[in-house]
């Protein structure tokens, strides 16, 4: 039964910290810290770190890109006509709209074999 009361203290802590992220909601986007994601190299492919990125709908938000490989990598959204290209061991900010929620497929426009990623936008 003690595993069963910490589970319930875990869900209590959760309900506690959405309450705080809610609150948090109403800051605008620049207060908020960038997403962050990476580019590297993962078993010889170059990879997005996340591959699945979730923001909130209907909220800007800021990404922060770090390319850590030693080649220009991009990062394009052409649901969004965003296209960026991230030098090599460079991090880079772009800034995101507020979008409806849905899938938006992400890759890079610079190397076909580049593994692909996915921002996902969520209602909460
Ligand atoms: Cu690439």
């Amino acid at each position: 039964m003690r595993g069963f009361r910490g589970i319930r203290g875990s869900l209590a802590l959760i309900g506690t910290l959405s309450a705080a992220t809610a609150a948090l909601a109403e800051e605008p986007a620049a207060a908020t810290p960038p997403v962050q994601v990476v580019t590297a190299v993962v078993g010889g492919k170059n990879v997005y770190i996340p591959s699945t990125i979730a923001l909130a709908a209907q909220r800007a938000a800021s990404l922060s890109l770090f390319n850590t490989t030693d080649k220009p990598h991009g990062f394009a959204i052409p649901a969004l006509d965003i296209e960026v290209v991230v030098p090599e061991q460079v991090e880079q900010r772009i800034e995101l709209p507020a979008l409806p929620a849905g899938l938006y497929r992400i890759h890079c426009q610079l190397h076909e074999a580049h593994r692909s990623a996915t921002l996902l936008v969520v209602d909460d």
